[in-house]
């Protein structure tokens, strides 16, 4: 009787044109990604309902709330907070949504981060 010991060559043993799918293994789960909620600037929203917002939605003080819609207001955008996906959509859209409840365009939007 033959034994073989040690190692059969791949190629032997399937044939000359079959192959193998090599699938990794991932060892390593990532956390999904958080995702920035973005107050963007515009020329009607007052800045008390800007600010008044902020406080309600994202449970900001007053003078963090005044910060932010500063900030928007003279560059352009602000980042708000950073949640996982869900939150940082419902968020965003309870907060435009509250605006233009109102007539004004006021925008917030979300983005992955990095
Ligand atoms: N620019 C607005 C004004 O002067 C205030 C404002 C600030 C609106 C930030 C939106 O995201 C905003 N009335």
């Amino acid at each position: 009787m033959l034994v073989l010991h040690g190692r059969v060559p791949e190629q032997r043993l399937m044939g000359k044109t079959a192959s193998k799918t090599r699938t990794k293994v991932r060892l390593k789960t990532e956390r999904p990604r958080l995702h920035k909620v973005i107050l963007v600037n515009d020329d009607f929203t007052p800045r008390e309902f800007v600010v008044m917002i902020l406080k309600a939605e994202f449970r900001m003080s007053e003078e963090q709330a005044y910060h932010v819609m500063m900030t928007a207001h003279r560059r352009g955008v602000c980042v708000v907070a950073v949640y996982a996906r869900d939150i940082a959509e419902t968020k965003a859209t309870r907060a435009t949504d509250a605006g233009r409840a109102k007539g004004y365009p006021l925008l917030f939007t979300t983005e992955p981060e990095e």
